[in-house]
């Protein structure tokens, strides 16, 4: 339903005006795939998460060589198989792999600690090879937590500080934000990237954003980024040329009658990919 969501508020015709070229391949389907019942009671749908990161990571691999995939979701599950997929990609470039999570949340749960069993808290857990997921394709390309920075953090939970809170991932959470303003973090993340000529993922979780302006969406956190934030990351991003790949996640239509929260992805897609108001001469890395 979501990806469908960006189609009827216009995400392809935003990037095509912007001069770009859309290939729509559609509504992919997961991998049928028999798994061993999770240790974990509370886990759900654990099949059908390991049959959607076999068919992600083969879309992203297939992709990737194209142009910049844009993953629509759906669950932020989805993100095993797309950056796991963008990760094994960079690897056959040679090139280092980084990830920005835009998120209210860390996902950093494995199979085995998440409370819920909700496995959209789990992806990065997957991609930087924690244990725990076992059921899962062997993983090409471990991300290292150094290449990963988080930005919008507000909902941690205790088993994700236990492998945040002394490990090598860039936290950047609300109160960062609101002390330090969101451009200095993320330009020193993105100066970290262009010194190696890194490939960047970019992952929008829609729960990023203040519910106040992105309802549709099931895990909401008050006290999330502004639309002028939101966008103030994507201009960044488009005019670092780091970019390599994009989900947008989390969305549920049904949560918002008038359309607002599709409609402003779309937007920040279109700012990400160039939409700008007046040009700027392209920021000089230090
Ligand atoms: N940490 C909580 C859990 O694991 O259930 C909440 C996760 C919300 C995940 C959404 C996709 O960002
Ligand atoms: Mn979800
Ligand atoms: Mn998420
Ligand atoms: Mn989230």
């Amino acid at each position: 339903m979501g990806p469908d969501a960006y189609r009827t508020a216009g995400i392809s015709e935003a990037i095509t005006e912007l001069g770009h070229t859309v290939e729509d391949i559609g509504n992919l389907r997961p991998a049928s795939v028999e798994v061993a019942p999770a240790r974990n009671p509370q886990v759900y749908k654990l099949a059908e998460n390991v049959g959607w990161t076999q068919t992600l990571m083969a879309a992203a691999e297939e992709a990737a060589p194209r142009g910049m995939p844009i993953f629509m979701g759906g669950d932020h599950a989805l993100a095993a198989g797309t950056v796991a997929g963008m990760a094994a990609h960079a690897a056959k470039q040679n090139r280092p792999f980084f990830a920005l999570w835009l998120d209210a949340h860390s996902d950093i749960h494995t199979p085995d600690t998440t409370d819920s069993g909700n496995l959209h808290g789990t992806p990065v857990g997957y991609v930087t090879g924690r244990d725990g997921f076992d059921a899962y394709p062997p993983l090409p390309v471990r991300v290292e937590p150094a290449n990963i920075c988080m930005i919008g953090l507000r909902s941690v939970d205790a088993a994700e500080h236990a492998v945040l809170d002394d490990g090598d991932v860039m936290l950047v959470d609300m109160r960062t934000i609101d002390e330090q303003g969101i451009s200095a973090p993320l330009q020193a993340f993105l100066d970290k990237v262009h010194a190696v000529n890194g490939m960047l993922h970019v992952s929008l979780d829609v729960d990023f954003l203040d519910p106040s302006v992105a309802p549709a969406v099931g895990t909401t956190v008050p006290g999330g980024a502004t639309v002028r934030e939101g966008h103030l990351v994507m201009e960044m991003l488009s005019d670092s040329g780091l970019v390599t790949s994009l989900d947008l996640v989390e969305l549920n239509p049904f949560l918002d009658d008038r359309g607002q929260t599709a409609n402003l992805m779309v937007d920040l897609t279109a700012s990400l990919l160039g939409r700008r108001v007046f040009d700027r001469p392209t920021r000089s890395h230090q």
